[in-house]
Parts: C-alpha cells; structure tokens; sequence
C-alpha cells in the first residue's frame, strides 16, 4: 500500500500549533496530520486529520509511519520551563525521549524514501544561561554560540535536542559502510511569544501574555517578575512565519542547523505600559516569585538574529508598536468582547 504524502506537526494543540496549522493549511498542498494528547479547536479539524495520541507511543509513531510519507515534520510536543520545574523527570521524557523518538522515525523514513526528511524543531531561549545580571546587561545580546549554559531542565532538554538534532542530520550511522540518506534538522531558538487567541501555560515568559489578556478582561494582574526584567519577544504571527520560512529555505542557504530569532525587547514595566495604554484601567501590580524570577534572570536579554537574517532571509513584520496596535489590542478587543 502506497504511503500518503503529508506534514506532521506534534504538540498540534499548543499555542504555535494551532497557530501554524491555520497558516500551514493555508500554503500547503499536502495533507497536515496532528498529532497531541488534546484535542485540537473544532475550527482547525476541516484543514487536518487529527490524531489524538502521545509522542511517548512507540506503536503509535511505528503505526503512523507505515500509513504516511512524512514530508516535513513541525516536533512541537513539549513541556515548558516552570512546569518542567516542578516535573523534570516527566519533562525529560516528553522533551527529550519523545524527540528521539521521533527522530528515529525520520530517520528511517528518510533511508527508506531516498529523500531526507525536513524536521523542524522549535528551541527556546531557555537554552542560555547568563551567570548574572552584570553579564545580561554587559553581554545584552547574544549569538547561538554563547552561554549555552541552560538553569532550567527544559533549557537542557531543548539544548540537548538541538544536539540530537545534528547527530541525526550530520553523524547517523557515521560508521556504517553506506552513508544513509539523512534528514534535514533545522531548529530555531524563540523568544517569548504572545498571541493574541491563546494564552501559555507552564512557561516562564508567560507574564507577557498573562498580563495582556487579564486586562482585556478587566481582571487585576500580579506580575511573577520585577519592573526591570528585561526579555525578548515575538508576536505568534512571526513565530509561524519563522517556522515556515526556515522549512522552506534551500538546505544548501543554510550554514547552521540552529538559529535565533527574536523581534523586541523589553522590560516587564515597559510591557506594562503597553497593556495600561491599550487597557487604561487596568489593576497590574508587580509580585515577584523569586524562584521564576531566577530563571527570567539567566535567560539574555536580546538575541542577534543576524546569521537568520543573513541564511534564509528573517525579517520579524511585528517590532513592539505595530504587534501592540495592529495584532495583539485589535484581536483580543474581538476575542474578548463576545
Ligand atoms: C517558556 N515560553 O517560557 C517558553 C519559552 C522563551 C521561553 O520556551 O518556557
């Protein structure tokens, strides 16, 4: 029986997920499979076929390969940092395992089909480690090269798996007589991302979009972290754009299998203020947990995206005012008012 030709995106339910499929299903041609342990918004199930399954099934993903050709896979499935905290052994499976697994799987597929298969995978800015914030503030933005010294289990999963991630596109089966077809790995490390249809859940970045989407429903908001933390940020549209534009650029463009993107940068008062100027009465107060504090704290304060811009041609259409005033405050006004 003939494998159908499709796109796989795990962790499909998640914020980029739902995101990326209304995009992909846009642009694609082939069928967008989508693979999570919940159920996607019903508004998405007439663009994908959607399986509802964990990435930690071997039998599920053997089965999925013997049915479809995966052409490009979007490997979304994860744990965020401050839940991995508090789960760090069951954020190694789900970050780590399940993405061998699934590397292993595309591998195969990729021997098997003569063609390698493009694996995309999401990195994070949890992936560095600032020593203090002497050095966030002297060293203020960052190349994919530096810090690499993750505080978080999900910083190290996400590290790790970048790593993976080349030994499955560059060194697999390095000592065997035939040099197989390999896949194609290409992972890029976000920033916070805020959307304006979804808000996150068990990450660190999330006051960003916590504190936005409270206003909206005129509800009070104690922020996790101080005034002056200073994070990147990136409107979910930009993310998918991200995505899309690193699948879909020449391999032999690509000098890097990991590249930062990021579009601003600001401090947790200045998003206040962004919040307060769309939401005039909004109740923001600052209470910091210490610990997640801790974590916003080693994480740097901007990443140099030049290498992105300079390979495959990244450009963020959302700086700080126009993803405030032409995507965030208008969409969630709408979302909002019903
Ligand atoms: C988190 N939003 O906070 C995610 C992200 C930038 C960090 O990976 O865990």
């Amino acid at each position: 029986m003939m494998r159908k030709k499709a796109i796989l995106i795990t962790g499909a339910s998640g914020e980029i997920g739902q995101a990326l499929i209304s995009s992909l299903s846009e642009t694609s041609s082939l069928p967008i499979l989508t693979l999570d342990l919940h159920p996607i918004p019903k508004d998405l199930l007439d663009v994908c076929t959607h399986i509802s399954g964990d990435i930690l099934d071997q039998k599920l993903l053997a089965r999925l390969v013997t049915e479809f050709d995966f052409e490009l896979i979007f490997h979304l499935a994860a744990l965020l940092s401050t839940r991995s905290e508090f789960s760090p052994e069951l954020a190694h499976q789900v970050n780590v395992d399940g993405t061998l697994a699934l590397l292993q799987v595309a591998a195969e597929q990729s021997q098997r089909r003569g063609a390698p298969v493009t694996f995309i995978f999401p990195s994070s800015i949890a992936a560095y480690g600032m020593p203090d914030l002497g050095t966030k503030a002297r060293d203020r933005s960052v190349k994919e090269w530096q810090w690499n010294n993750p505080t978080t289990m999900y910083g190290c999963n996400k590290l790790y798996c970048e790593h993976l991630g080349i030994y499955y596109s560059k060194y697999y089966q390095q000592l065997s007589a035939s040099r197989p077809v390999m896949l194609d790995f290409r992972s890029l490390r976000f920033p916070g991302l805020i959307s304006a249809y979804t808000v996150p859940s068990g990450g660190t970045t999330d006051y960003g979009p916590e504190m936005l989407h409270a206003a909206a429903q005129g509800k009070p908001y104690a922020c996790f972290v101080r005034e002056d933390s200073v994070l990147p940020f990136m409107a979910m549209p930009d993310a998918v754009t991200a995505l899309l534009e690193l699948a879909s650029a020449p391999a032999e463009s690509l000098h890097h299998s990991v590249y930062n993107v990021t579009s601003f940068s600001l401090s947790a008062a200045d998003f206040r203020d962004q919040v307060a100027r769309a939401f005039p009465d909004t109740r923001i107060t600052f209470e910091p947990d210490l610990k997640r504090q801790g974590i916003v704290d080693s994480w740097p304060a901007e990443l140099d995206d030049q290498a992105a811009r300079r390979d495959w041609g990244w450009s963020p259409a959302y700086d700080l005012h126009r993803a405030f005033n032409e995507y965030l405050v208008p969409n969630i006004h709408k979302r909002y008012q019903r």
